[in-house]
């Protein structure tokens, strides 16, 4: 096994093979994935799609000098594969390993990062117009799923691009799939396009001539034919309406035709766009039965795709389950995600109220002015989009649900760092961006019981309100039967002390009541505070403890820069209280992918790193005890 494989050290070894050596290739390619990211986990079933797609794409362009811009880049593996990087496959999603996405920094090949949907187009156009003046003659190709087509930013790229290049290539990956089934009217077409018999008779006879003859000539006669089909079928046909020359749809999985129906692409002086069917995880029979799981998932078994059963609930299953209960009592709640019905759980609110639940696919702008549409009527929206998401949806934050002071609930999943996946998709900016924002408050559950208070508070505040939770589990508290409206800008003391103030926030709480233990340990005494708010700030309950502490100390899983900490220092500064306040949080930095404990320990938010940065003050404290 792996012998093709190991030879290929370049896009260039590829094209010394034949179509047969190539379909032996991707069998390799495959087996290769599925041993490897059994151990290491990833987006198995996106990288099963294209392998012949990435293949075909490398055999007839010439990276790095020619373009590819993957949407997401989830589904780059194979193209790691294919430029030098197979050897380390095994190090994917690995501290100090390979990123699990396109990153420029690690490759030239990878000339455009991403982790976050819709940005494809966009970015091959910005790459082609600039060809264009500079005079290039490379080719731009930007690879894009179906889900890609119910992001917004992409018809914003395909209402530019006719009009400002004329050799653009975008390849369609369409799967049917997003994460979940995708959604939507365009789903709906190109799934009319796929099936339609017309048009698949007229591929299977175009394949066939391709196939004998090859080239131009073939597809020309493709072309002509389809012509008629979509005339016939649909006077106004979607792609060319924007100007792009629609080929397809082609079998994503025949390499041989592929190569030829993108050499031909290749040299045509108009933008195209090539519409490939593909298989979300071909080659490997658990991963066809369980679409969903295996688009993205941790290790599992590489002979049956069992997976080791999830202990502990995580939050995003707590938060499921309090949402199903608010709308079991409250007619007016309603769910929205867009396209992660899976990784914020709501697919286990959907069927307990199929009507009240939303997927609007990947698309949070929407899916924000939709909440607030709904608001203005009495619902009451419960948006679940992960933090690093939400940052798509600042303007209608601010816009649309909070200067109209809507009652839309932001239930932030994956807030803080969230490990393997890296830097597009750590949630790490949420308090910044929201807190300047007037009207909102903004909460931090320590607990699962903790969550589920703040979301029946959420439901009875009139105006909009977020929440951040982190991704997995927590400290595994049962939420009540009944949850408690907790009275809004109120913190908690969870323990008293007088020489020292910690606030642990959300998911840091733990780190702030280890303080305060090691603190006890060398004879000082800390009180430990449960913010609960970070907006409203309980600046009476912090400005009293703080007026007389020697040092106040803040911990969050967010950037320091206008962080809850930045919050804590302006209430202070604004009482006129003058006593220190040691920020615990993330650097000004992107932060690498990696394991968040190791992650926390690197960069100082530890229980060691507070008390390296309290020594100051207990030394000073031990000399005037010693006088
Ligand atoms: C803005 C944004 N929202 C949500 C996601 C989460 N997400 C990652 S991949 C994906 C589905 C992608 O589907 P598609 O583009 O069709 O590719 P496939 O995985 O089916 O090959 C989603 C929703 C994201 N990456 N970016």
């Amino acid at each position: 096994m792996g012998k093709l494989l190991d030879s290929i050290h370049s896009p260039a070894d590829l094209r010394r093979l034949s179509i047969p050596q190539l379909e032996t290739l991707a069998q390799e390619i495959r087996e290769r994935l599925i041993v490897t990211l059994s151990k290491t986990g990833g987006h198995l079933g996106p990288n099963l799609g294209v392998v012949e797609l990435t293949l075909a794409m490398h055999y007839v362009f010439d990276t790095p000098r020619d373009k590819f811009v993957f949407d997401v880049s989830h589904q780059a593996y194979v193209h790691k594969m294919l430029t030098g990087r197979c050897e380390r496959l095994d190090t994917m999603r690995q501290p100090g390993g390979l990123n699990g996405f396109m990153l420029r920094t690690e490759s030239e090949h990878d000339c455009y990062g991403a982790g976050h949907a819709g940005t494809a187009l966009s970015a091959a156009l910005g790459m082609a117009v600039a060809r264009d003046l500079a005079g290039g003659k490379e080719h731009v190709v930007a690879l894009a799923g179906d889900a890609a087509f119910t992001n917004g930013i992409s018809y914003e790229a395909l209402n530019n691009i006719a009009d400002q290049t004329r050799r653009l290539i975008v390849v369609l990956n369409d799967n049917e799939w997003s994460i979940d089934r995708n959604v939507g009217a365009i789903a709906k077409y190109l799934h009319k396009i796929v099936t339609n018999q017309h048009v698949s008779q007229l591929h299977d006879s175009a394949a066939r001539l391709v196939e004998r003859f090859g080239g131009k000539g073939a597809l020309n006669v493709v072309k002509r034919a389809e012509e008629a089909a979509k005339g016939m079928l649909w006077p106004s046909f979607l792609f060319e309406e924007f100007g792009l020359t629609y080929y397809g749809p082609v079998d994503g999985h025949n390499v041989g035709l592929l190569i030829e129906t993108l050499k031909f692409l290749k040299q045509q002086d108009r933008p195209v766009l090539l519409h490939a069917i593909t298989q979300k995880g071909r080659g490997f029979q658990p991963a066809l039965d369980k679409q969903k799981k295996f688009h993205g998932l941790g290790p599992y078994d590489p002979e049956t795709g069992n997976t080791v059963p999830a202990g502990q609930r995580t939050y995003s299953e707590v938060f499921a389950d309090a949402l199903t209960k608010l709308a079991n009592e409250n007619e007016k709640v309603v769910a929205i995600t867009a396209a992660m019905p899976n990784g914020t759980a709501l697919d286990l609110f959907r069927p307990h109220h199929p009507k009240r639940y939303f997927d609007v696919g990947i698309a949070e702008e929407h899916a924000v002015i939709f909440a607030a549409g709904m608001a203005t009527q009495g619902f009451k929206p419960f948006c679940a989009i992960y933090s690093t998401f939400l940052q798509r949806a600042f303007d209608p934050i601010v816009h649309d649900v909070c200067l109209q002071n809507l009652p839309v609930v932001f239930c932030m999943d994956r807030a803080g760092l969230s490990g393997d996946d890296g830097p597009t998709h750590h949630g790490l900016f949420d308090i910044a961006y929201l807190r300047g924002v007037p009207n909102i408050v903004q909460m931090a559950p320590t607990s699962e019981d903790e969550l589920a208070d703040m979301m029946f508070t959420a439901m009875l505040h009139e105006g909009p309100s977020a929440i951040r939770y982190p991704r997995g589990s927590g400290p595994g508290a049962k939420a009540k039967a009944h949850p408690r409206a907790l009275p809004v800008g109120q913190a908690e003391v969870v323990r008293e002390g007088e020489e020292f103030v910690i606030l642990g926030l959300g998911s840091l709480l733990p780190l702030a009541k280890e303080l305060a233990e090691a603190l006890d340990r060398q004879g000082s005494s800390a009180a430990v505070i449960n913010p609960r708010f970070i907006k409203p700030l309980d600046r009476e309950l912090i400005g009293r403890y703080a007026r007389h502490a020697t040092a106040v100390v803040t911990f969050e899983d967010h950037v320091l820069m206008g962080g809850f900490g930045s919050a804590v220092l302006e209430a202070l500064n604004q009482m006129d209280i003058e006593t220190p306040v040691i920020r615990i949080g993330w650097p000004d930095q992107f932060i690498e992918h990696g394991k968040v404990d190791a992650l926390r320990a690197k960069y100082g938010i530890s229980v060691e790193a507070a008390l390296e940065r309290l020594t100051p003050y207990l030394r000073r404290r031990a000399k005037l005890l010693a006088r």
